[in-house]
């Protein structure tokens, strides 16, 4: 077995899988070469380091790194049970952090837009790595400023569209706005595992948790397919979707959540999915134990990319 070390800076192609022991080397998403220079990428990955906007534990400003770090697990062989390599059928760049001023958190929003702006202008697709999940509300401008409105695919157990008319920083307001200023189209997107009371669903499809362990995960998807269909569609995952028995390392966990299994077979099973852009945030390494909420993180971003190859290179489509 050909081996090799620091892939993150000493990579010479964009794309393929060569080992490199698991445990050492320069992180980076899934062994992918840092770069700023996207002529070539088909996806670039970025984090986006902030968690001023959360409302309970703190600490997603350390989810793009361990993130990284378990993504070690995903980055040495061709990812079970897919068949084909979705790291050798695209480019995909570790695109490093999103720079704001935590000391001015006004101007965060417009940096972020700006961070996402300038890969998306590259015709390069993106994979958000958070931080708490408001970045969701710049990162969705920048999307819908090139795609146009889109179907949202939103995994999580809150529906994030409390009411705020003063245009608060806060990671429970995001989709209140994206509804209010036409980012969305409510009526073809999707909230999947909510289990918190929100009086004001602003039109979404919601499936509740307990609707998912009451009918299976063969029929939500069956429902996303109908709903959503071939949209050009955003995706987002707040880890807290997932129950805290299987992701301690959140902000705001609920209990009564989805397992890791039940996720994965969902994500498996939405080949055809016309994904624009995807991002994955709450994940707290503070508040995780024995990195089991980053490694599922890893995990579900590795599926992420998978699916963008299912609808983009191989060309499949619901
Ligand atoms: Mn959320």
């Amino acid at each position: 077995m050909s081996n090799s070390v620091d892939q993150a800076f000493t990579a010479q192609s964009l794309s393929g899988v060569v080992p490199e022991p698991n445990f050492s080397g320069a992180l980076s998403f899934a062994r992918r070469r840092y770069t700023k220079d996207l002529t070539e990428a088909d996806i670039a990955v970025t984090g986006i380091p902030f968690d001023t906007a959360t409302s309970n534990r703190p600490g997603t400003r350390f989810g793009p790194r361990g993130i990284r770090a378990a993504s070690t697990e995903v980055a040495w062989q061709r990812n079970w049970p897919w068949e084909f390599d979705a790291l050798e059928l695209q480019k995909v760049v570790d695109y490093g952090d999103c720079q704001f001023d935590y000391g001015r958190p006004e101007r965060v929003p417009r940096e972020i837009q700006s961070h996402i702006e300038s890969i998306l202008d590259t015709d390069t697709a993106v994979l958000s790595l958070g931080g708490d999940h408001f970045l969701t509300l710049p990162v969705l401008r920048a999307h819908v400023k090139k795609h146009g409105p889109v179907s949202l695919l939103h995994f999580d157990a809150h529906t994030d569209t409390w009411n705020d008319e003063d245009g608060r920083i806060d990671h429970g307001t995001m989709f209140y706005h994206a509804v209010k200023e036409g980012l969305v189209i409510p009526q073809q997107s999707v909230q999947v595992g909510i289990r918190t009371t929100n009086d004001a669903p602003m039109g979404f499809n919601i499936f509740y948790a307990d609707w998912i362990h009451r009918n299976g995960e063969d029929a939500l998807i069956a429902e996303i397919v109908r709903i959503i269909g071939n949209n050009k569609t955003y995706l987002t995952f707040d880890i807290d979707c997932v129950d805290p028995a299987y992701a301690p390392g959140t902000g705001t966990p609920v209990c009564g959540g989805l397992s890791s299994p039940q996720i994965l077979h969902i994500l498996r099973n939405l080949r055809g999915l016309n994904l624009v852009g995807m991002d994955l945030v709450e994940v707290s390494p503070p508040y995780d134990h024995a990195d089991i909420t980053s490694l599922l993180g890893a995990f579900i971003a590795y599926d992420f990319i998978a699916l963008y190859a299912a609808r983009h290179k191989l060309g499949e489509t619901f």
